[in-house]
């Protein structure tokens, strides 16, 4: 959106939300457009392992958050998908030391939520115990999902990560898809945890006296990296030197950052971003010199912790929501939405003690879980929108072809023909929708919200009558919605 279309936005938005809270009901322009699939197009692959969350290492401080008790957290996961990976890293990898052998102190509770961290050193220093991985082990047998786990190379010794790891991979075995040896080595010089002018080259030595030490007492652990916060001076040569070391390539985003600088906003997250665009280009480059897949292993929408006012309201679900698309549209094979405690961006915001809930962002994983793994196609929309207000993804899945339409419109509906390219019979609308884009509460998907315990069932699905083989769907503005056509 170029700045003066934005501000004339922002305005009008901003009358239509007066009129709200004064009890109107403002009408809503809406945009034509036309959609056509052509199913027979193919294009990457969404497996069932794409989607994902990621939480700092300082929660396994606390041995009974991911434990096989902890039911409310489990019933949300597992409505994210079937499986799915959960990855365990973040700033506090780096001052996180596996205690093989805890002493009674080593046991003092550490119940306190634990946020993401916001990047202030040493912060959240624990020690991780055997029971933390036994019980992480359950709560990972109790969703179905897989692990990445990481390990401390920022403070800690090649013995003692070898150590932990032979104890993660001796009950973990085959649903741990990685080990991450460190959290975005890229930043080391900045955070203090290297001298200034530590290079890729003193950090591709470090890597690899981890990983032997580790292959070593573990012969069959899989690993990825670099695990870098966005440096794709890093990530390409990275892929190039460990390609026969790695099973897949990982680099974090942020779309945003940092939360104290003004322009950081929902208008700018659901604009294209050039961040994204250069992670891609880093995508690419090292799949063409490796063939290497690619995760995003820890994603969010502004870094330090979030940005209260836009991580945490509705707008973060069709970002997230989108972001996925994007990513699989590219060749990406998952992502690990960062979170834990109270965090501005946590999908799910809570502690046992107080319970577990959705948040916003949560809605658009759960979209995305409805439409479920399976290959893309192709589709075109008629007109291309101003800054993508409007996208739409298509996937052939084992339940049928189905369409993912975003109108990040804050202020005009969408009257989409879509023709599905294929024959028909009828099709079901599941409409992802909030009060607002700025909302931090009141978002759902079919009409439902999701319990503390991950219940969820659409109130609501419109079904769709074809027309001459075209379908209508009309979408409300800042609203997302998942179509399923029957043959
Ligand atoms: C990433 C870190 C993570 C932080 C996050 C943030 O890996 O631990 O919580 O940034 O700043 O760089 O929000």
């Amino acid at each position: 959106m170029r700045r003066r279309e934005f501000l004339q936005l922002s305005a009008l938005a901003s009358g239509a939300s007066f009129l709200k809270t004064y009890g109107f009901n403002p009408p809503s322009s809406a945009i034509s457009l036309r959609l056509t699939i052509n199913p027979h197009r193919t294009g990457n692959t969404i497996g069932p392992d794409f989607t994902g969350l990621s939480y700092e290492s300082a929660q396994l401080g606390d041995p009974t958050f991911f434990a096989p008790d902890n039911a409310e957290l489990i019933g949300l996961v597992r409505r994210l998908g079937e499986s799915g990976v959960l990855r365990i890293g973040g700033n506090t990898s780096e001052y996180c030391y596996w205690t093989p052998k805890p002493t009674a102190a080593d046991f003092a509770a550490h119940s306190a939520p634990v946020n993401p961290s916001t990047g202030k050193h040493p912060d959240q220093v624990r020690k991780i115990t055997p029971e933390a991985v036994r019980n992480l082990n359950a709560f990972i047998d109790a969703t179905g999902w897989k692990l990445i786990y990481g390990l401390n190379m920022g403070t800690g010794t090649a013995e003692d990560a070898a150590d932990e790891a032979a104890y993660v991979m001796k009950l973990v075995g085959p649903k741990l898809v990685s080990f991450q040896l460190c959290n975005e080595p890229d930043l080391f010089s900045r955070n203090g945890i290297r001298k200034p002018g530590y290079n890729f080259v003193d950090f591709a030595r470090q890597w690899q006296h981890f990983y032997k030490l580790i292959r070593a007492r573990v012969p069959d652990a899989p690993f990825s990296g670099p695990d870098t916060a966005f440096n794709n001076e890093w990530l390409v040569p990275f892929a190039k030197e460990f390609k026969n070391e790695i099973a897949f390539l990982s680099q974090h985003y942020y779309a945003e950052g940092p939360p104290t600088n003004p322009s950081m906003t929902i208008e700018r997250l659901l604009r294209p971003n050039p961040k994204l665009v250069a992670e891609f280009a880093g995508m690419a480059q090292t799949h063409k010199d490796t063939g290497l897949p690619f995760r995003l292993t820890e994603t969010n929408s502004c870094y330090q912790g979030g940005k209260q006012g836009v991580s945490n309201t509705f707008a973060s679900a069709l970002w997230g929501a989108e972001l996925m698309y994007q990513l699989a549209a590219q060749g990406g094979i998952g992502i690990n939405f960062h979170g834990g405690g109270y965090g501005w961006y946590t999908p799910i915001a809570g502690t046992q003690k107080n319970g577990f809930e959705a948040r916003p962002i949560y809605y658009g994983m759960l979209m995305f879980a409805q439409a479920g793994a399976g290959q893309l196609v192709e589709n075109h929309l008629s007109k291309p929108q101003p800054d993508d207000v409007v996208a739409a993804y298509s996937l052939k899945t084992a339940s049928g072809l189905k369409t993912i339409v975003f109108n990040k419109n804050p202020d005009a509906g969408l009257h989409l023909t879509i023709d599905p390219g294929q024959r028909a019979q009828r099709a079901t609308l599941l409409q992802l929708s909030g009060p607002g884009l700025a909302s931090t509460s009141g978002v759902t998907l079919g009409e439902a919200a999701v319990s503390a315990h991950g219940d969820w069932s659409a109130s609501n699905q419109s079904s769709l009558e074809p027309k001459h083989g075209m379908f209508i769907a009309d979408l409300p503005p800042a609203s997302a919605a998942l179509v399923t056509f029957q043959d």
